[in-house]
Protein backbone atom coordinates (compact mmCIF):
# COMPACT_ATOMS: atom_id res chain seq x y z
CA UNK A 1 0.00 0.00 0.00
CA UNK A 2 1.01 3.61 0.30
CA UNK A 3 1.80 5.53 3.19
CA UNK A 4 0.02 8.70 4.35
CA UNK A 5 2.65 10.67 2.85
CA UNK A 6 2.29 9.23 -0.53
CA UNK A 7 -1.55 9.42 -0.26
CA UNK A 8 -1.63 13.11 0.47
CA UNK A 9 1.03 13.72 -2.70
CA UNK A 10 -1.70 12.28 -4.98
CA UNK A 11 -4.40 13.91 -3.55
CA UNK A 12 -2.46 17.47 -3.85
CA UNK A 13 -1.43 16.78 -7.36
CA UNK A 14 -4.90 15.68 -8.06
CA UNK A 15 -6.27 19.29 -6.96
CA UNK A 16 -4.13 20.67 -9.41
CA UNK A 17 -5.72 18.33 -11.87
CA UNK A 18 -9.51 19.24 -10.76
CA UNK A 19 -10.08 22.83 -11.92
CA UNK A 20 -9.26 21.80 -15.78
CA UNK A 21 -10.79 18.23 -15.37
CA UNK A 22 -11.77 18.33 -18.97
CA UNK A 23 -8.88 19.29 -20.64
CA UNK A 24 -7.00 16.83 -19.11
CA UNK A 25 -9.77 14.16 -19.36
CA UNK A 26 -9.72 15.26 -22.99
CA UNK A 27 -6.02 15.07 -23.65
CA UNK A 28 -5.58 11.73 -22.35
CA UNK A 29 -8.42 10.01 -23.87
CA UNK A 30 -6.80 11.46 -27.57
CA UNK A 31 -3.17 10.62 -26.30
CA UNK A 32 -4.49 7.11 -25.66
CA UNK A 33 -6.33 6.64 -29.02
CA UNK A 34 -3.44 7.63 -30.24
CA UNK A 35 -0.77 5.42 -28.52
CA UNK A 36 -2.75 2.54 -28.36
CA UNK A 37 -5.65 2.64 -31.11
CA UNK A 38 -7.05 -0.51 -30.44
CA UNK A 39 -8.46 1.21 -27.18
CA UNK A 40 -10.49 3.50 -29.52
CA UNK A 41 -12.08 0.13 -31.35
CA UNK A 42 -13.55 0.02 -27.86
CA UNK A 43 -15.68 2.73 -28.44
CA UNK A 44 -18.77 2.45 -30.54
CA UNK A 45 -18.97 6.49 -30.29
CA UNK A 46 -15.30 7.10 -31.03
CA UNK A 47 -13.95 4.50 -33.12
CA UNK A 48 -14.89 5.79 -36.40
CA UNK A 49 -12.45 8.87 -35.28
CA UNK A 50 -10.12 9.71 -38.10
CA UNK A 51 -8.31 12.25 -37.54
CA UNK A 52 -6.88 14.23 -34.44
CA UNK A 53 -8.81 17.40 -35.76
CA UNK A 54 -12.22 15.30 -35.31
CA UNK A 55 -10.90 13.88 -32.02
CA UNK A 56 -10.17 17.38 -30.66
CA UNK A 57 -13.51 18.75 -31.84
CA UNK A 58 -15.77 16.47 -30.02
CA UNK A 59 -17.58 17.72 -27.31
CA UNK A 60 -18.40 13.72 -26.63
CA UNK A 61 -15.18 13.15 -26.33
CA UNK A 62 -14.32 15.49 -23.86
CA UNK A 63 -17.13 14.87 -22.12
CA UNK A 64 -16.24 11.36 -21.70
CA UNK A 65 -12.73 12.59 -20.10
CA UNK A 66 -14.38 14.26 -17.43
CA UNK A 67 -16.36 11.05 -16.82
CA UNK A 68 -13.22 9.43 -16.62
CA UNK A 69 -11.13 11.39 -14.79
CA UNK A 70 -14.27 12.81 -12.14
CA UNK A 71 -14.41 8.52 -11.43
CA UNK A 72 -10.47 8.25 -10.63
CA UNK A 73 -10.45 11.14 -8.82
CA UNK A 74 -13.23 9.88 -6.59
CA UNK A 75 -11.34 6.64 -6.54
CA UNK A 76 -8.03 8.24 -5.43
CA UNK A 77 -9.47 10.31 -2.68
CA UNK A 78 -10.75 7.11 -1.24
CA UNK A 79 -6.97 6.30 -0.72
CA UNK A 80 -6.92 2.89 -1.14
CA UNK A 81 -10.35 2.08 0.65
CA UNK A 82 -12.06 2.51 -2.47
CA UNK A 83 -14.21 -1.04 -2.41
CA UNK A 84 -17.37 1.29 -3.16
CA UNK A 85 -16.03 3.26 -5.97
CA UNK A 86 -14.49 0.70 -7.77
CA UNK A 87 -17.33 -2.54 -7.78
CA UNK A 88 -19.72 -1.09 -10.36
CA UNK A 89 -16.50 0.24 -12.57
CA UNK A 90 -14.96 -3.12 -12.53
CA UNK A 91 -18.68 -4.62 -13.19
CA UNK A 92 -18.89 -2.26 -16.11
CA UNK A 93 -15.74 -2.68 -17.40
CA UNK A 94 -15.31 -6.67 -17.50
CA UNK A 95 -18.86 -7.44 -18.29
CA UNK A 96 -20.34 -4.41 -20.88
CA UNK A 97 -17.19 -3.20 -22.20
CA UNK A 98 -14.55 -6.42 -22.06
CA UNK A 99 -11.24 -4.10 -21.14
CA UNK A 100 -8.37 -6.08 -20.63
CA UNK A 101 -6.22 -4.69 -17.86
CA UNK A 102 -3.55 -4.19 -19.84
CA UNK A 103 -5.73 -1.12 -20.82
CA UNK A 104 -5.53 0.13 -17.75
CA UNK A 105 -1.82 0.18 -17.82
CA UNK A 106 -2.16 2.15 -21.23
CA UNK A 107 -4.49 4.99 -19.53
CA UNK A 108 -2.13 4.95 -16.08
CA UNK A 109 0.67 5.46 -17.93
CA UNK A 110 -0.72 8.05 -20.06
CA UNK A 111 -2.06 10.05 -17.24
CA UNK A 112 1.09 10.36 -15.39
CA UNK A 113 2.01 11.48 -18.92
CA UNK A 114 -0.33 13.93 -19.18
CA UNK A 115 0.07 15.37 -15.64
CA UNK A 116 3.84 15.05 -16.28
CA UNK A 117 3.58 17.74 -18.63
CA UNK A 118 0.99 19.89 -17.21
CA UNK A 119 2.12 20.42 -14.09
CA UNK A 120 6.07 19.38 -14.26
CA UNK A 121 6.91 21.82 -11.07
CA UNK A 122 5.23 20.17 -8.68
CA UNK A 123 5.00 16.44 -10.02
CA UNK A 124 8.57 15.53 -9.04
CA UNK A 125 9.84 12.17 -8.97
CA UNK A 126 8.60 11.30 -5.70
CA UNK A 127 5.01 12.94 -6.66
CA UNK A 128 5.22 10.40 -9.73
CA UNK A 129 6.30 7.43 -7.62
CA UNK A 130 2.86 8.04 -5.48
CA UNK A 131 1.17 8.95 -8.37
CA UNK A 132 2.35 5.65 -10.24
CA UNK A 133 1.57 2.83 -6.96
CA UNK A 134 -1.43 4.39 -6.66
CA UNK A 135 -2.68 3.49 -10.02
CA UNK A 136 -1.29 0.62 -9.54
CA UNK A 137 -3.57 -0.35 -6.88
CA UNK A 138 -6.49 0.58 -8.59
CA UNK A 139 -5.59 -1.85 -11.28
CA UNK A 140 -4.81 -4.60 -8.84
CA UNK A 141 -8.17 -4.08 -7.63
CA UNK A 142 -9.88 -4.47 -10.72
CA UNK A 143 -7.76 -7.23 -11.74
CA UNK A 144 -9.15 -8.60 -8.56
CA UNK A 145 -13.15 -7.77 -9.36
CA UNK A 146 -12.33 -9.46 -12.64
CA UNK A 147 -11.63 -12.12 -11.48
CA UNK A 148 -14.63 -12.52 -9.26
CA UNK A 149 -16.62 -11.67 -11.70
CA UNK A 150 -15.13 -14.33 -13.89
CA UNK A 151 -13.40 -11.92 -16.57
CA UNK A 152 -10.14 -13.02 -17.18
CA UNK A 153 -9.10 -9.35 -18.44
FE1 LIG B 1 -13.87 3.46 -18.92
C1 LIG B 1 -17.16 4.00 -19.68
C2 LIG B 1 -14.27 5.21 -15.96
C3 LIG B 1 -10.52 3.26 -18.28
C4 LIG B 1 -13.41 1.81 -21.84
N1 LIG B 1 -15.40 4.43 -18.03
C5 LIG B 1 -16.70 4.49 -18.47
C6 LIG B 1 -17.53 5.19 -17.51
C7 LIG B 1 -16.71 5.52 -16.46
C8 LIG B 1 -15.37 5.05 -16.80
C9 LIG B 1 -17.10 6.26 -15.17
C10 LIG B 1 -19.03 5.44 -17.63
C11 LIG B 1 -19.82 4.48 -16.74
C12 LIG B 1 -19.55 3.03 -17.03
O1 LIG B 1 -19.79 2.56 -18.16
O2 LIG B 1 -19.04 2.36 -16.11
N2 LIG B 1 -12.63 4.10 -17.41
C13 LIG B 1 -12.99 4.75 -16.26
C14 LIG B 1 -11.82 4.94 -15.42
C15 LIG B 1 -10.77 4.38 -16.08
C16 LIG B 1 -11.28 3.87 -17.34
C17 LIG B 1 -11.83 5.62 -14.07
C18 LIG B 1 -9.32 4.30 -15.69
C19 LIG B 1 -8.67 5.30 -15.18
N3 LIG B 1 -12.25 2.67 -19.88
C20 LIG B 1 -10.99 2.73 -19.46
C21 LIG B 1 -10.03 2.15 -20.49
C22 LIG B 1 -10.94 1.48 -21.45
C23 LIG B 1 -12.31 2.02 -21.08
C24 LIG B 1 -8.94 1.27 -19.94
C25 LIG B 1 -10.45 1.58 -22.82
C26 LIG B 1 -9.41 2.43 -22.90
S1 LIG B 1 -9.25 3.34 -21.38
N4 LIG B 1 -15.07 2.98 -20.49
C27 LIG B 1 -14.69 2.29 -21.60
C28 LIG B 1 -15.81 2.16 -22.50
C29 LIG B 1 -16.90 2.83 -21.88
C30 LIG B 1 -16.40 3.31 -20.61
C31 LIG B 1 -15.80 1.47 -23.85
C32 LIG B 1 -18.30 3.03 -22.44
C33 LIG B 1 -18.33 4.36 -23.17
C34 LIG B 1 -19.69 4.72 -23.73
O3 LIG B 1 -20.04 4.17 -24.76
O4 LIG B 1 -20.37 5.57 -23.14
Amino acid sequence: GLSEQEWQKVVDIWGKVEPDLSLHGQEVIIRMFQNHPETQERFDKFKNFKTLDEMKSSEELKKHGTTVLSALGKILKQKGSHEVELAPLAQTHANKHKIPVKYLEFISEIIIGVIAEKHSAEFGADCQEAMRKALELFRNDMASKYKELGYQG
